[in-house]
């Protein structure tokens, strides 16, 4: 049975999971409207499917351990970008915050010893360190390439394909 303090935070949780899924697919939909960048229009939709699956993810445990995941009422994004290394840019300090709401949630999960909880988290935990290395990946390649022309068209190609293991790019 899950504590009233766990509950809320995963609550929260909940919505910041939702938030995200929303600030992706607001860029997603900002990034189709420019031309030549398909890929990038691609991962930003896939970002946001993730997050969308990761608020589920949740949702699912807090009922499954007997409490009631509250589905959040949502604010509208930004929605448009002065550049693409803007919207890259906010995807990075986004994931940043979201690690940073995860380790508090671990944090709350230790002082009221739920373990069950704590482990369940530990899937986040990991995800965030990889989605934070993607995304600083990304910003680092988006900075070299500056308004290069043909680095971005290469930009494009590659970013479906472009994964991180521990942190490093592949
Ligand atoms: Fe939900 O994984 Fe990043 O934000």
């Amino acid at each position: 049975m899950l504590g009233k303090r766990m509950q809320e935070a995963l609550n929260e949780q909940i919505r910041i999971e939702a938030e995200s899924s929303q600030v992706y697919l607001a860029m997603a939909s900002w990034a189709e409207i420019q031309p030549g960048i398909n890929n990038i229009t691609a991962f930003f939709y896939r970002q946001s499917d993730e997050e969308r699956e990761h608020m589920l993810k949740l949702i699912h445990f807090v009922n499954d351990r007997g409490g009631f995941a509250v589905v959040p009422p949502l604010e509208q994004p930004v929605l448009t970008f002065p550049s693409l290394q803007h919207a890259f840019k906010q995807l990075l300090e986004h994931e940043i915050f979201v690690s940073e709401s995860i380790n508090k949630m671990v944090d709350i999960a230790l002082q009221e010893k739920d373990y069950a909880t704590h482990n369940f988290l530990q899937w986040y935990v990991a995800e965030q360190i990889e989605e934070e290395a993607l995304a600083r990946t990304l910003n680092d390649k988006l900075e070299m390439i500056g308004n290069e022309k043909s680095g971005l068209y290469l930009f494009d190609k590659d970013i479906l394909t472009v994964t991180v293991i521990d942190g490093n790019a592949e």
